[in-house]
């Protein structure tokens, strides 16, 4: 078996076991333990077992480890959604540092993907690649299209969203409005900052009319078919709407692209996401926002 996924499964099963063995713990506990001690060993063998028919090749597990709040751990479950590949999802809170999370990602940021027999990998974007790599789909399938300039153009606007929108707006957002109401103050936790708020609220409206003007002259923001750039875009802009940030009567053609993104079946998951102590805005869930 991969080191890697040995040392994965060490530190989860172990720390799950560390933990529930604590002097406070009931005979019900203890058994609750043994059995997801007994899963943790027989589900990582699993690949390299002798059983498994010659010919048949499993899809190695994935486990991603993500926020629900967090945009571009959002941009990643849509890939997930669309190529219809299951992962597991660990929800990691980023700002605690744990050590075993700084191992697989010294960055300390999320997203994170762990599989079998690769080192982890880190980033919304290094991740997509990953995808793109491992699971080649044909056809109007693919959400990294295979001509050459069209692929520059889904990777600028991919980028644009996971970088400049996240700096600009969903990254403040999120930040200031979600995950700063569990940091401590060591760990950058307090009220949230009204200026970064203001900015946020004030960039909004200028990235809006930019998807406007795009889906006004494509179909979809990269060309005629749905891509990568998309799942970038709605993947920010949930974020933001999940906590009632988008001005949707803005733009239009912006809210009827995001409408035919919402509705897909890849963003089903993501709909349902509801956070302890934060409701998603009214109309989150709803198609017909
Ligand atoms: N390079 C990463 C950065 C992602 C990122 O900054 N994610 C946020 C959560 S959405 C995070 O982990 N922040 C950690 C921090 O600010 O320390 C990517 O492009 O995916």
């Amino acid at each position: 078996m991969h080191a890697l996924l040995r040392e994965f499964a060490d530190v989860f099963c172990g720390q799950r076991m560390a933990s529930a063995f604590g002097p406070k713990r009931d005979n019900w506990q203890r058994k609750k333990v043994k059995i997801s001690m007994a899963i943790c060993a027989n589900a990582l063998p699993f690949y390299s077992a002798a059983s498994i028919p010659t010919g048949f090749q499993p899809e190695p597990m994935l486990t991603l480890f993500h926020h629900p709040l967090c945009p571009r751990s959002r941009y990643v479950r849509l890939i997930f959604g669309e190529y219809g590949i299951a992962a597991r999802l660990v929800e990691e809170r980023f700002w605690e540092r744990r050590e075993e999370f700084l191992q697989l990602n010294p960055a300390g940021e999320l997203p994170v993907l762990v599989t079998e027999g690769q080192p982890p990998i880190p980033g919304a974007a290094v991740i997509a690649e990953y995808i793109e790599e491992t699971h080649p789909q044909t056809g109007s399938d693919r959400l990294l299209p295979d001509p050459v300039g069209r692929r520059v153009e889904v990777r600028r606007l991919a980028n644009w969203f996971n970088e400049k929108f996240y700096t600009e707006v969903s990254g403040p957002l999120v930040q200031e409005r979600a995950f700063k109401r569990h940091m401590t103050q060591e760990q950058g936790g307090g009220p949230p900052d009204t200026d970064a708020l203001r900015a946020a609220r004030h960039n909004i409206r200028y990235h809006l009319a930019y998807i406007g003007w795009l889906v006004r002259t494509r179909d979809w923001l990269a060309g005629d078919r749905l891509s990568l750039a998309d799942l970038s875009a709605a993947a920010h802009l949930s974020a933001a709407d999940y906590l009632g940030e988008v001005p949707w009567n803005e733009d239009e053609a912006t809210k009827n692209w995001y409408a035919r993104v919402k509705s897909r079946p890849s963003f089903r998951a993501i709909l349902a996401d509801v956070l302890a102590g934060l409701a998603p805005s009214k109309s989150y869930a709803d198609l017909d926002f």
